[in-house]
C-alpha cells in the first residue's frame, strides 16, 4: 500500500475570520456518509456584516458533523471530520471571490487544520445598485439561481435568518413561476390577492368552460405582449343600410338575411388591400413583417360556452350573399360547439361586432399574432351637419385596435378613413 491510498482522519475547522467572537451557522451542506470533494462548500457562516462559504480542506467521506443551522461558532470550532484517502488534501490556493455585485475582502489565514484548504469566500452585504445585488443570499445560492436563470432579486423574501434567501426559496420561486405562468414572469407583475369572499356573504363556485380558460390565456398573452392603441370613429352607413334593406326585402323567408357585417367585411378587406401592414404578423424576433397575400377574416362569435373566432376564408373573392351564408353556418356550428380547430385557424384580422346587442364604443383586444382587430357597436340615427343643414344619418361606431409596433397612429387613422369611405359609398367596393 502506498501513501496515496492511506486513509487519514482530517478535521474541518472554522478559520481565522478576523476577531469575530461569534459567527452564525446558516446552512450545513454536508451529512455523515457524504463523499465530498476537496474545496466543496461544507457550511455557510454569517456574521452581522459578512457571509462565508466554508470549503472542505479534504476529499473523502464525512465521519461526523458537529454543527447545525442556528449554532454559534468561532475561530477554531470543529465543523466536521472527514476520512480522507491519500492525496485528498491540498495546499492552500486562493480562489476568486464571487464576482459582481458584492464587495470583496481579503480571505484570512486558516487554522492549522484548515491551512491546507483554499481560503474562505467572504462576501460583505453592502447596499449595491446592480440587479440582484440587494438579495440577501450566499454565493452558492446566487450561483444556483444563476444556473436556473433566476434573477435572485425577484425572490422577494428568503426563509432564512434575517430574510436570507436559501436554495429552497429559489426552488419555490421557480415552482411559483411555473404554476402561475405568464402572470409571474420577469415583467414582475404582482398576482391578484386571494380573497375569501364567503366572509362577506354567500358565494357559489362555477367552473370556467374550457373555451373561456383558453380565451383568457390568449387575451392575457396579447395584452401583455402587444402595445395596443384603440382608435374610434363613425361611418355613415345610411345608403348602405338602404341597399341592405332592399336586398333583404327581395329574399324569401328561407334565405339567409344580409346583416351590415357582410359589408363591413368587404369594406375592411378592401382597406387591407391598400394597407398591407394590416394584413401582416410580426416575426418572432420582432425584426420582420410577414405580409399575407390572402384575406381571411376571423369573426368573434358569442356562444353559451364563451367567445370563439371562426375564420371566413378568402373574403376578397366571395360575394356578400356567400359571406352571409358562410357566417350563418359557422356561427351556428360555433354555438353548437362543433367548430373544428381548422375552422378557427389562418385568420389575418378579426372583427368583433357587438352591434346586435348595443354599445357606443369598446376597446377590443388584438387576436395576436394578428396585428389589428375591428370592433363594431350599434348604429344610431344622428343629426349630421352637411355644411348647410343637419341631416338624419345612420352612423356606425367603429373601434380599431392595432399593434403599435407594426402600425403607426397616422396609418391607423388613414386605414380607418378608408374603411369608412368604403362603407359610406359601397360602390367603391367594385373598384
Ligand atoms: N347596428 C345596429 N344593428 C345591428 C348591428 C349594428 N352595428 N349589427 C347587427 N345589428 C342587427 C342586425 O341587423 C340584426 O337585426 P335583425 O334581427 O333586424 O336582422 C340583429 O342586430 C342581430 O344581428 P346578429 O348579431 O345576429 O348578426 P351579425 O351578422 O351582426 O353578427 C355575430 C353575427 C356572429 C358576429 C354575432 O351574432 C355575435 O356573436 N356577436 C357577438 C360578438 C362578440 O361577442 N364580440 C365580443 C368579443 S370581445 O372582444
Amino acid at each position: 500500500m502506498t501513501d496515496n491510498t492511506m486513509a487519514r482522519l482530517c478535521e474541518i475547522k472554522v478559520p481565522d475570520v478576523g476577531n469575530v467572537p461569534s459567527i452564525d451557522v446558516v446552512e450545513v451542506l454536508i451529512s455523515v456518509g457524504d463523499v465530498i470533494a476537496l474545496e466543496q462548500t461544507v457550511a455557510t457562516l454569517e456574521t452581522d456584516k459578512a457571509t462565508m462559504e466554508l470549503p472542505s480542506n479534504a476529499a473523502g467521506t464525512v465521519q461526523q458533523v458537529f454543527i447545525k443551522p442556528g449554532d454559534k461558532v468561532s475561530e477554531g470550532t470543529l465543523i466536521a471530520t472527514v476520512m480522507a484517502v491519500g492525496g485528498g488534501e491540498k495546499a492552500a490556493e486562493p480562489v476568486p471571490v464571487v464576482a459582481g455585485t458584492v464587495a470583496k475582502v481579503p480571505a484570512v489565514e486558516s487554522t492549522p487544520v484548515a491551512s491546507s484548504a483554499r481560503k474562505a469566500e467572504v462576501i460583505i452585504f453592502e447596499p449595491a445598485t446592480t440587479t440582484g445585488a440587494k438579495a440577501h443570499a450566499s454565493p452558492s445560492v446566487r450561483l444556483f439561481a444563476r444556473e436556473l436563470g433566476v434573477d435572485i432579486s425577484k425572490v422577494k423574501m428568503g426563509s432564512g435568518r434575517k430574510g436570507r434567501i436559501l436554495k429552497d426559496d429559489v426552488k419555490n420561486f421557480v415552482k411559483k413561476v411555473m404554476v402561475e405562468g405568464v402572470s409571474a414572469t420577469g415583467a414582475g407583475i404582482p398576482s391578484i390577492p386571494v380573497v375569501d369572499f364567503s366572509v362577506f356573504g354567500e358565494t357559489q363556485v362555477q367552473k370556467l368552460s374550457k373555451i373561456k380558460r383558453l380565451t383568457g390565456q390568449n387575451l392575457t398573452r396579447a395584452w401583455l405582449n402587444l402595445p395596443m392603441v384603440t382608435y374610434h370613429d363613425e361611418a355613415d352607413i345610411t345608403d348602405m343600410e338602404a341597399f341592405r334593406n332592399l336586398l333583404n326585402a327581395e329574399k324569401s323567408k328561407d334565405e339567409v338575411k344580409i346583416t351590415g357585417l357582410m359589408f363591413i367585411l368587404k369594406a375592411l378587406v378592401a382597406a387591407m388591400q391598400q394597407f398591407p401592414s394590416f394584413n401582416s404578423s410580426l416575426s418572432s424576433e420582432g425584426e420582420n413583417l410577414i405580409l399575407k397575400k390572402y384575406f381571411n377574416i376571423g369573426i368573434a362569435v358569442d356562444t353559451p360556452n364563451g367567445l370563439v373566432v371562426p375564420v371566413l376564408r378568402d373574403v376578397n373573392t366571395k360575394s356578400i350573399n356567400q359571406l352571409a351564408v358562410e357566417l350563418a353556418e359557422k356561427s351556428a356550428k360555433a354555438r353548437l360547439g362543433k367548430l373544428l380547430p381548422a375552422d378557427m385557424q389562418g385568420g389575418c384580422m378579426t372583427v368583433s361586432s357587438l352591434g346586435g346587442i348595443g354599445g357606443t364604443a369598446f376597446t377590443p383586444i388584438v387576436n395576436a399574432p394578428e396585428v389589428a382587430i375591428l370592433g363594431v357597436t350599434r348604429a344610431k340615427m344622428q343629426p349630421v351637419w352637411n355644411g348647410k343643414e343637419f341631416m338624419p344619418r345612420l352612423m356606425l361606431p367603429l373601434d380599431l385596435t392595432y399593434d403599435h409596433r407594426v402600425i403607426d397612429g397616422a396609418e391607423g387613422a388613414r386605414f380607418m378613413a378608408m374603411v369608412k369611405q368604403n362603407l359610406n359609398d359601397i360602390r367603391r367596393l367594385l373598384l
